[in-house]
């Protein structure tokens, strides 16, 4: 069973038109983003990002959420099917910092092979190559400013 955690917008609108097209079994769980419930620690366990949607599908493989991707180029080489696509280039950026997020490479060996091959594509290598050259302040950001990017303490708004 998928929990879905979510509210009206269209952001919302499209997971719950993806779970609908697909027939799944899911638990609607309200987040009032408009009352700030995104941010209460029971949520953020959830998603630390404080956004709906969120979902949490219980009945991954080995009873274990969360290796959609790695079962998913299990089966095919790219995420659209046999073709490299814009679902490729969407999701590729959120796997270079994998370290990061407890995903090893040795326990997922079709999203190692995807991984290498789209960061071996010239055209991937050109981007990162110009995105790497960027002089951005990220890494000396200070807590005042993670706080105006993030919307939170004095940046919060009422
Ligand atoms: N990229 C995310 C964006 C999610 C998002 O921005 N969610 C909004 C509601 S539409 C939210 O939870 N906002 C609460 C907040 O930013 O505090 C997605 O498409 O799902």
């Amino acid at each position: 069973m998928i929990d879905l955690y979510a509210l009206t917008s269209p952001n919302v609108q499209k997971i719950y038109i993806m779970l609908e097209e697909c027939g799944l079994p899911y638990k609607e769980h309200f987040v009032d983003v408009w009352k700030g419930e995104q941010y209460k620690p029971e949520f953020a366990k959830i998603n630390p990002n404080n956004k709906i949607p969120a979902i949490v599908d219980h009945d991954g493989p080995g009873g274990k959420p969360y290796t959609v991707i790695e079962t998913r180029l299990g089966k095919v080489p790219y995420l659209g099917g046999q073709e490299y696509s814009i679902a490729d280039m969407a999701t590729f950026p959120w796997t270079r910092n994998h370290d990061a997020q407890g995903v090893k490479w040795e326990d997922n060996p079709n999203l190692a092979r995807w991984f290498n091959a789209i960061n071996e594509r010239p055209a991937v290598k050109a981007a990162i190559a110009k995105i790497t050259a960027i002089k951005s302040n990220r890494e000396t950001a200070s807590d005042d400013d993670k706080d105006r990017f993030f919307n939170r303490g004095r940046y919060a708004r009422a």
